[in-house]
């Protein structure tokens, strides 16, 4: 069910350094098509429930102060093998290891600020379109 759809945020860092175009335009131009898309802000009860999984790192704090400290681009994504597809794209969670021309080695300042987030599982991603976007299946 909904394998050909993945769930992605540009971050705070990203909307703030004025990349959201050049970004969605990396997504478009690699085959993604946009089939549900919002700019909004995270509350720190959504931002700790979406990293839930992440409670107990130390980072967890700093994470969710990151996440809610501007807006974000919340979109869902639609293309054959699209969660696994779009973590190539996006590269490894810390930009310095992450792949040259990624989106991460592009616009990703720090491991904690790493521009976009990718959906890493397609149960991950009806979960997380379904905290954003009512009924994901129905896009
Ligand atoms: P990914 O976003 O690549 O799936 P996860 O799920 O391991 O990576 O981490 C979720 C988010 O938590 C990352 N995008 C990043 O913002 C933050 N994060 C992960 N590891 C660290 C770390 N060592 N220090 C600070 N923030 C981190």
């Amino acid at each position: 069910m909904a394998a050909n759809k993945t769930f992605t945020m540009i971050k705070p860092d990203a909307v703030r350094d004025g990349h959201i175009g050049a970004i969605l335009n990396q997504i478009t131009e690699n085959g993604f098509r946009i089939v549900a898309m919002k700019m909004t802000q995270l509350s720190k009860a959504s931002a700790e429930k979406f990293y839930g999984i992440h409670k107990e790192r130390p980072f967890f704090g700093e994470l969710v102060e990151f996440m809610t400290s501007g807006p974000i681009v919340a979109a869902i994504l639609e293309k054959d093998n699209a969660v696994e597809d779009f973590r190539k794209l996006i590269g490894a969670t810390n930009p310095a290891q992450a792949e040259a021309g990624t989106i991460r080695a592009r616009f990703a300042k720090s491991i904690g600020e790493n521009a976009v987030h990718g959906s890493d599982s397609n149960d991950n991603a009806i979960i997380e379109g379904n905290q954003h976007f009512c009924g994901f299946d129905q896009f």
